[in-house]
């Protein structure tokens, strides 16, 4: 079974609506185009700017995918400040991550926040990107596996097996976001096999084996060649290194 890799630009809470035009047409200009038939590439910006990035995609037909960071479970409502999966959907947004865990720690998001994330994000055409990964405390403490396995079980409660085999889960040890450090290719390896693993025993070994594990955690380009070369890492989630065009594109290649 070949996994076609996804490399995705979380930008967080960086660049406004025109500094992200500038990003976009940046990176469009540094990735050789044959690049896409071997490696989906989104970006993820924040909701201020989807649609101008969803303007520059369509007028320039470019192959990048939009994506957004995180969404509602509901359609429509008294939410103040959410925003809603359909109208991610209507603004051509296909992938929108869930479950990071910036928005787990920082914004109270539960395993049951993220199941009904997950499930309303494929109600409106659009794959998520479902995060989990442990602490600094949780790894040293030998928990790794139980509370990363533990998220991605939750997370997928009453999903249907044709839903996981199209999505992304994406493995992202929380001491590793932003600060320069990287599991080593090894350690990331292991985890995202024991994800595979929890998929095959939830549902099947089919469903295991075209599900997309992406690994995030201060992924760089001189990073990102070793841990591409992992058997069960099929892309990365990287933050910020995407917000420079130039380093994003080398990551890119190197998935290809
Ligand atoms: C992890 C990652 C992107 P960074 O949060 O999701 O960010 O690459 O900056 O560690």
């Amino acid at each position: 079974m070949s996994r076609k890799p996804i490399i995705s630009g979380n930008w967080k809470m960086n660049l406004n609506h025109w500094e992200a035009i500038q990003t976009v047409q940046k990176l469009h200009y540094s990735l050789p185009k044959e690049v896409y038939r071997d490696v989906d590439v989104s970006v993820h910006p924040p909701f201020t700017d989807i649609r101008s990035v969803q303007t520059v995609i369509e007028s320039d037909e470019l192959e990048l995918q939009l994506g957004a960071q995180h969404c509602h479970w509901e359609e429509k409502g008294a939410f103040t400040g959410e925003i809603s999966p359909l109208f991610l959907a209507k603004l051509d947004v296909k992938l929108v991550v869930c479950g990071h865990s910036e928005r787990r720690d920082l914004f109270g998001e539960t395993d049951e926040m993220v199941n009904k994330k997950v499930k309303a994000i494929f109600k409106h055409g659009m794959t998520p990107i479902m995060c989990c990964g442990e602490s600094l405390e949780e790894r040293e403490a030998g928990e790794t596996e139980a509370k990363v396995l533990g998220q991605v079980v939750a997370g997928l409660d009453k999903v249907k097996a044709d839903q996981v085999a199209s999505m992304v889960i994406a493995y992202e040890p929380i001491w590793a976001i932003g600060t320069g450090k990287t599991a080593t290719s090894e350690d990331a390896q292991a985890v995202c096999k024991a994800i595979r693993g929890a998929v095959a025993a939830k549902y099947d070994a089919e469903t295991a084996a075209e599900v997309r594990i992406q690994y995030g955690g201060s992924v760089k380009a001189s990073t990102a060649e070793d841990l591409m070369a992992q058997p069960d890492i099929d892309g990365a989630l990287v933050g910020g290194a995407s917000l420079d065009p130039e380093e994003f594109s080398r990551i890119v290649q190197f998935a290809a």
